[in-house]
């Protein structure tokens, strides 16, 4: 469900008042990749055992095992085995049957005998307004302003079914709201535009402005089943409901700042238009930042025109990002460990970083993201066909951790586009760098070319049509070496996807 409304009323000639919001109510759910039910570890994989006991075993004929639990507790009341051994992969009818008819012991080919693949999702909940006054003020030869107030919150509330908190044993539910969280956005916007005569060809137009942002993040806490360390995780049963574990606890977090700008553009010439920008941003919590922007287009003749434009960028950590806490209880080769994620600022991260430091690996610091970004390109015509190229890259060094390192640090693309009568067509090439996949520990993915082509026609006054094919050579990234037991293939975080070539056709009506 969605809602918009977008107002404004005048207050005199030359002052105006605007509104506009949405609310965005959606529900999403979405399957896991398919895993074979004996190898899912936590649940169903056991140690390696004695093919003929059952007892855990490192000798040259030890087979893998599906996990058995002893519910009143290891070394007291009753014995089980450690594991029902796998022949080709099925696993042993008769230890199964003795796992099955004996009440203290307990494996999840009792319960779940063809494994299961959780579903996940969430409600989200997208809330945004603003509220503005602009206007001309009569300052020399006119001022315009706008200042604006907006909030925005995005709230997520997840829920995983057909899952299991594998710690619980016979006892866990199946279904669990690991919890939600929360992004809240406060922006206070001034900005200004003056033109003023300074002898171009054009009056060079300045606009400048200041800008306070504050941003919060709530993580809010699941149901106690859904972080839960249970009586079985000692025995090698995963704590946490599997596939998303829940928050245990309620964390929030925010930073804010300030940042003021000011940019300039104007005709210089006939023939040369240029823009330089800069913009200062001091956050509360990782100093400051200075980004210039450099653009321009020469036009060679009427037909030739060259533009191009040199900017820099940051991306500062979020508020989640550089303040999270979230720690869960897991059970690590028979240790029982905290685990989960602490901010850089706090005394434990400190701590981390005093150890990183001293293993000679460079103290860990968190600040804003930077980024170059080049580009340049002509634009011509021929005849009566008119031809652009393109070329742009984008550098990043000091990349927010975790997800961002998935990304590959080096982007160029270069675009051909041609249109002549009521045809247009475009050609692109997309250059992805080497990445690496974090989340699955494999490093120095291969760098990619994918081309795209497409051709539009239009059909009358407010028809166009569209046929066209991304990724024509059905460019794949490289295999996930481990694909067997995690029931990928690819990355899933590969930068342009896994599932190589597409073509579509497209009618785009306008009225
Ligand atoms: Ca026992
Ligand atoms: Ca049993």
């Amino acid at each position: 469900m969605k809602l918009f409304v977008n107002s404004a009323f005048e207050i005199n000639d030359n002052t105006e008042a605007y509104f506009f919001g949405n609310y965005a109510q959606r529900t999403v759910q979405g399957g896991f990749f398919f895993r074979n039910p004996t190898n899912r570890g936590g649940v169903y994989r056991g140690p390696l055992v004695n093919p003929t006991t059952g007892l855990p075993s490192d000798a040259d004929d030890a087979v893998a095992s599906v996990r058995v639990g002893d519910l009143d507790g290891l070394g007291q009341g009753g014995n089980c085995i450690s594991g029902i051994p796998l022949e080709n992969g099925v696993p042993n009818p008769a230890f199964l049957a003795q796992v099955v008819a004996d009440a203290n012991c307990f494996s999840f080919l009792e319960t779940i005998p063809l494994g299961f693949v959780p579903r996940f999702g969430g409600e989200n909940e997208d809330v945004s307004f603003t509220f503005g006054v602009r206007g001309l003020l009569d300052v020399g030869t006119g001022l315009d302003y706008d200042f604006s107030v907006q909030r925005g919150s995005n709230r997520s509330d997840f829920a995983i079914s057909n899952t299991v908190n594998a710690s619980l044993g016979p006892d866990t539910p199946r279904n669990f709201t690991p919890g939600g969280q929360e992004q809240t956005e406060t922006l206070v916007n001034a900005s200004f535009v003056y033109n003023v005569d300074v002898g171009f060809e054009s009056d060079l137009s300045v606009a400048f402005g200041a800008e306070y942002r504050k941003e919060e993040f709530d993580l809010f806490a699941g149901d106690p089943a859904s972080y839960a360390l249970g009586p079985l995780a000692d025995q090698g049963f995963s704590s946490s409901s599997n596939g998303f574990g829940g928050f245990p606890a309620d964390t929030s977090a925010s930073q804010d700042s300030n940042a003021i700008y000011v940019d300039l553009e104007a005709d210089v010439s006939e023939n040369l238009t240029l823009q330089t920008a800069v913009r200062y941003e001091d956050f509360s919590q990782f100093g400051d930042t200075t980004d210039f922007k450099l653009a321009g287009i020469y036009h060679v003749s009427d037909s030739v025109r060259i533009r191009s434009a040199y900017s820099t960028g940051f991306h500062a950590p979020t508020a989640g990002q550089a303040n999270i806490t979230n720690v869960t209880t897991q059970n690590v080769n028979g240790v029982l460990i905290d685990q989960g994620t602490l901010p850089l600022f706090s005394s434990a991260g400190q701590l981390a970083a005093d150890f990183i430091e001293l293993d000679g690996n460079g103290r860990p610091t968190l600040g804003p993201e930077e980024a170059e970004n080049f580009s340049i390109g002509a634009a011509f015509d021929l005849g009566d066909t008119s031809w652009t190229i393109d070329y742009y890259t984008i550098e990043l060094t000091d990349r927010v951790a975790a997800i961002e390192d998935l990304l590959p640090n080096l982007r160029a693309n270069v675009s051909w586009a041609h249109s002549q009568g009521d045809y247009n067509t475009l050609v692109r090439a997309n250059y992805y760098g080497g990445w690496d996949d974090t989340g699955n520990g494999v490093n120095g993915i291969s760098s990619a070319v994918l081309v795209d082509v497409s051709v539009s026609y239009q059909l009358n006054e407010n028809t166009r049509l569209v046929a066209g094919i991304d990724n024509v050579f059905d460019t794949y990234p490289d295999k996930n070496p481990s694909a067997g037991s995690l029931g990928q293939l690819y990355s899933e975080a590969s930068p342009f996807g896994f599932n190589g070539g597409t073509w579509y056709l497209q009618a785009r009506y306008t009225y």
